[in-house]
């Protein structure tokens, strides 16, 4: 079976975890969001791409769910000591090495598909990970800050300040501009089934959804599209999904993020068991539902998730 997965970071990671358990023989594509990717240092970082990578291929740190284990932070001490920044971003030295890369090839001319390829020879994530596009894109919110309304980097907005303003709204810079990266399409085209993972769907799912061809090649692909909610019990299971949620005028319940994708796109939709009260709501919206546990507490539980998402999939074939 082949599947194909639209990934952020964390969320997307565990779920690829869970996926790679519950359908081991599975052929499975991961669309991956670059619009979280910052350049720091003079290095591109791409998170996402890295949160999975590493975690797939046994490098993560899992208590916090991105960067490397075993990690040490001597580069960015020695880079606070000539007093340069930004402080509030934590490169680790391990991860440093990731990012040099990364660079190194970008500037050598190769496009960030084929450097994602390279940097998974080594971790071997045991999934086709693709970017979702070549060209840059870089999501940024805008807030009040001293009464000005300003736009900055979605990492500045997440990581410096916690997400702690209003976020008025959420831009993917360039978006409109990308294409999708090679082999994004084709993997569309020939999948069996299509999965969103609970995976933040402003931010990272709507960012992938924004680059021109994607959307409509996975409305077009004639197969199932099935969802899992990253809102339960009508909060995000962790991050800042309610306040992007908000910039886009989209509650923060299981409910309203289906609604969000919409009908048109999306042919079934898991929410978590204590939000049962949900299914009557988006069944009504045109998409099948089921409500069943959705919290990814260990690999178990997430394949057990991924198998109902799975089955839901069979019943709207
Ligand atoms: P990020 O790039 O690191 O923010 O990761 P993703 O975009 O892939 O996923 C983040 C989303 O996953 C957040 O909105 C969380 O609410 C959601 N999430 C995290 N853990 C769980 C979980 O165990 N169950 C569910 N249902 N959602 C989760
Ligand atoms: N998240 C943080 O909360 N603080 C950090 O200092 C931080 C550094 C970092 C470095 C590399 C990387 O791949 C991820 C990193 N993250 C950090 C996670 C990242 O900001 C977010 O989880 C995602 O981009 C949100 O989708
Ligand atoms: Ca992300």
């Amino acid at each position: 079976m082949r599947i194909v997965v639209l990934a952020g970071g964390i969320g997307g990671a565990r779920f690829l975890r869970g996926l790679k358990a519950a359908a081991p023989d599975a052929d499975v594509t991961v669309i991956g969001n670059t619009g979280d990717d910052i350049h720091l240092f003079g290095l591109k970082v791409c998170p996402d791409l890295d949160t999975v990578m590493y975690t797939l291929g046994g490098g993560i740190n899992e208590e916090q769910g991105w960067g490397r284990t075993d990690e040490t932070f001597r580069v960015k001490e020695e880079l606070a000591a000539y007093g340069v920044g930004p402080d509030w971003f934590g490169l680790g030295d391990r991860d440093f090495a990731t990012h040099i890369v990364r660079t190194q090839m970008l500037s050598a001319g190769y496009p960030l598909s084929a450097v994602t390829e390279a940097l998974c020879a080594r971790w071997k994530p045991g999934v086709r990970l693709l970017p979702m596009s070549d060209d840059r894109v870089e999501t940024h919110v805008a807030v009040d800050d001293e009464g000005e309304r300003r736009a900055i980097h979605f990492q500045e907005y997440w990581v410096r300040l916690r997400a702690s303003v209003p976020a008025h709204a959420v831009v993917p810079v360039g978006a409109d501009q990308a294409k999708p990266a090679p082999g994004v399409l084709e993997a569309i085209a020939e999948a069996d089934v299509v999965l969103f993972p609970p995976s933040n769907p402003v931010v990272s799912i709507g960012t992938i959804l924004a680059v021109p061809g994607i959307r409509e090649a996975i409305a077009d692909a004639g197969v199932p599209v099935v969802g899992l909610s990253p809102i339960v019990g009508d909060a995000p299971v962790r991050g800042m999904a309610d306040k992007v949620l908000a910039a886009v005028g989209v509650e923060s319940t299981a409910a309203a993020v289906a609604q969000h994708y919409g009908s048109g796109l999306l042919d079934g939709w898991l929410v978590d068991s204590v939000d049962e009260a949900a299914v009557a709501e988006v069944e009504a919206a045109g998409i099948r539902c089921r409500a069943v546990p959705l919290m990814m507490t260990d690999v178990d539980a997430t394949a057990a998730m991924v198998r109902e998402a799975l089955a839901l999939a069979e019943e709207v074939r």
